[in-house]
């Protein structure tokens, strides 16, 4: 017997379920994961199921959770460690958690999460160049300013902004836009940090049927 549930759709595709389940996982939750296979726009099963009609929804002892920040800001409340300790860090780390979840909506359309996708050059519009410029800047400045001691945001601990912006990092391995040396190897980090992996390996093993031309191919 779980505690819960929590719901996400196609591992391939779903930048926002990363989102959440990256923070159940690292919150260690003991919910069982149910993965709804995404149909590239309104899944009538997701809307079935979730308040605000889409993926991640956690469900867990009883409480509903659901838009990826608010399930973030919930693990914290039982995990801490997931929001830096000193309170100048930990507003930075929301700010820009907060950024995440409200913009960059130019990237996010140019580039779709598509997990195995290699397609270096594709999506560089203008708006997809700036978004891309303002988190190139965003990562270096939070780095300098917090990021001593390890390979993530906010030092050795992979936290909530770093789980933000891991589906960002999974659109510049994909698409390969031009990156200062320091976001690269900020992309590197977050793709080796082992529930990442574990993220790819389970996407791997999803059926072939459950692919979509729309994010296979060029925008
Ligand atoms: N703001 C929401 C965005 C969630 C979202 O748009 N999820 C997509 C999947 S990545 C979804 O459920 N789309 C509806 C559908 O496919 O039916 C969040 O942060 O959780």
């Amino acid at each position: 017997m779980t505690d819960g549930r929590l719901y996400i759709g196609t591992r391939r595709y779903s930048s926002w379920s990363l989102r959440g389940w990256l923070p159940v996982r690292l919150a260690k939750l003991d919910v069982e994961e149910i993965v709804i296979q995404l149909a590239g726009g309104v899944t009538p099963a997701v809307r079935a199921i979730a308040p605000g009609g889409t993926v991640p929804y956690l469900e867990h002892r009883g409480n509903k959770v659901w838009e990826s920040l608010a399930i973030c800001e919930y693990c914290a409340e039982l995990a801490p460690g997931l929001w830096p300790a000193e309170i100048a860090a930990r507003a930075h780390a929301r700010s820009i958690a907060a950024e995440m979840h409200a913009g960059f909506r130019e990237l996010r359309m140019a580039m779709p999460m598509s997990l195995f996708r290699h397609a270096p050059g594709a999506g560089r519009t203008p708006g997809a160049l700036a978004d891309i410029t303002r988190i190139d800047a965003l990562w270096r400045d939070t780095r300098a300013r917090f990021g001593a001691g390890g390979p993530y945001l906010f030092g050795a601990a992979f936290d909530n902004a770093d789980a933000m912006y891991a589906p960002v990092v999974a659109r510049f391995l994909s698409y390969r836009p031009e990156l200062s040396a320091e976001a690269q190897a900020y992309c590197t980090s977050v793709r080796a940090h082992p529930l990442v992996s574990q993220w790819y390996d389970e996407a791997a093993k999803e059926p072939a049927a459950w692919r979509l031309a729309q994010f296979e191919t060029a925008p």
